[in-house]
């Protein structure tokens, strides 16, 4: 099939590099979100979200005169929902007001929503040979059970009329442009011919490998990706809880355990954040409790780890009420300024609810701010005055931290490494007591 217009639901991390980039290879591509705001910011030649590159190829998809913006679909030989999928507010709040709000604070539910309403909004323009394809991470059967039924509002038959398939995004944060064209792209259809259809689009851009299956078949294989993620960071996790317990460092632990030709041990830390790997895992588990005990632990384990973290630098300062501590970095990981789902914000939060006074500084988002925390406008006003810092994220001008500097502005000389980052002899040089999560994090 050839296609020559597209109509991309939803300019977020991924429609709008995926709405540029089919722009920038031929396609007639129309992008569409339901913000106003961002329609405004896009088509006044900014980027709502910070993505090395992804400026300069929203430009040129711009200049070629093949993308345009709106806040309404338009007819298009295919469309794509990038839409979110967020989980559901806990049905149940957490017994503790001050435990981190983690998803497993109680039920969580995927939030289908946007998926319905994006769905729904193109319904009015689907035509005969239209191809539709969801990318929107979600619990398995949803383009079967939810999407189809949507579409067949049309009056048109989902399969002999429509094609229908789902393919997952796998794209790195931080490596987006990259891994968009390079990664192998798995493409599921609800029938054979949509499959082709589905690889007949994305044929325009992707050099890796494009291997077809059934549609259910591709929603379940985004979810093992990143269960089996967060599954590894929840051990690596443990492991740092386990070595503190015993007395070992357990990043020299790792080390030695990953020469081991058949052994990958993760990296612990704070928790694990961002919009898919602490969220994914909920769609499995919220499918079929009764099959996915470990996920679930796993979900619980990652989410306790902030509060972990917390208990270690209390312990280690006799307390926190009233302390000076600057925190550094909000981001979920290094070198991006997402946000979403940040454990560093659940430490934040913690160590507020604790009383101790915290600053924050995040390099790549030097707004951002937590309730209950005062944002510093850069890092030395953070650390201004601080009894202690702790490395929430390992952020290149974070790893990069000289000790002489961090001296001269601080009151204190303690540092807390929840990254496992530091060079601790240049720190103890310097006179700083250094905690690092997993090697002596406060616990003992
Ligand atoms: N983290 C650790 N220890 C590690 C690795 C990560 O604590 O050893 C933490 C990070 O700090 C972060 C979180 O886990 O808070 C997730 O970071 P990540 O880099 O592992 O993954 P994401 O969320 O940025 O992107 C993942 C990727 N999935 C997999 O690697 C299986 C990406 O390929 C997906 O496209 C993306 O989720 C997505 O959109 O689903």
């Amino acid at each position: 099939m050839e296609f020559r217009s597209l109509c991309v639901l939803g300019l977020g991390y991924i429609g709008l590099p995926t709405a540029s980039t089919f722009a920038t290879h031929g396609l007639e591509v129309v992008g569409v979100d339901v913000n106003r705001r961002i329609v405004d910011v896009l088509r006044n030649g900014e980027v709502h979200i910070q993505e090395p590159g992804l400026r300069t190829l929203v430009q040129a998809a711009f200049r070629s005169g093949r993308l345009r913006v709106s806040d309404r679909p338009e007819p298009a030989d295919a469309f794509i929902i990038a839409v979110p999928t967020p989980i559901a507010p806990p049905a149940v709040p957490s017994a503790t007001p001050s435990a981190p709000q983690g998803p497993s604070a109680g039920a969580a539910r995927a939030d289908l929503s946007y998926v319905r309403a994006a769905a729904e909004s193109i319904v009015p323009h689907l035509r005969q040979g239209n191809l539709v394809v969801l990318e929107s991470t979600s619990p398995p059967r949803t383009t079967v059970d939810v999407v189809a039924p949507i579409l067949e509002r049309s009056g048109l038959r989902i399969g002999p009329d429509v094609h229908l398939a789902y393919s997952p995004e796998r794209v790195l944060p931080g490596q987006i442009l990259r891994e968009l064209v390079e990664n192998a792209r798995v493409i599921g259809g609800i029938d054979d011919a949509s499959a082709g259809a589905g690889r007949d689009l994305y044929a325009a851009f992707v050099k890796g490998e494009i291997i077809l299956t059934d549609a259910t078949t591709a929603e379940f294989v985004k979810l093992m990706e990143n269960t089996f993620r967060d599954v590894n960071i929840a051990l690596a996790n443990e492991f740092s809880r386990l070595a503190e317990r015993f007395g070992v460092d357990v990043w020299e632990a790792i080390d030695l355990a990953n020469r081991h030709p058949r052994v990958s041990v993760l990296r612990p830390g704070p928790g694990v954040g961002g919009h898919c790997i602490s969220v994914d895992p909920w769609f499995l588990v919220e499918a079929a409790p009764d099959l996915s005990p470990l996920i679930r632990q796993a979900r619980q384990v990652n989410d306790g780890q902030p509060g972990w973290l917390v208990d270690g630098i209390e312990k280690a300062l006799g307390g926190l009420r009233g302390r000076t501590i600057a925190a550094l970095g909000l981001a979920y990981k290094q070198d991006v300024d997402d946000l979403r789902e940040s454990p560093a914000i659940a430490v934040v939060r913690e160590l507020a609810a604790r009383g101790a006074r915290v600053r924050t500084y995040e390099p790549n988002a030097p707004a951002a701010s937590v309730e209950g925390a005062e944002a510093a406008p850069s890092l030395e006003r953070a650390l201004d005055g601080a009894e202690a810092f702790v490395l929430l994220v390992d952020h290149r001008p974070f790893r990069a931290l000289d000790p002489a500097l961090a001296a001269r502005h601080m009151a204190g000389r303690i540092a807390f490494d929840a990254r496992g980052v530091l060079p601790r002899a240049a720190w103890r040089e310097a006179g700083f007591a250094v905690h690092v999560l997993g090697a002596g994090g406060g616990h003992a």
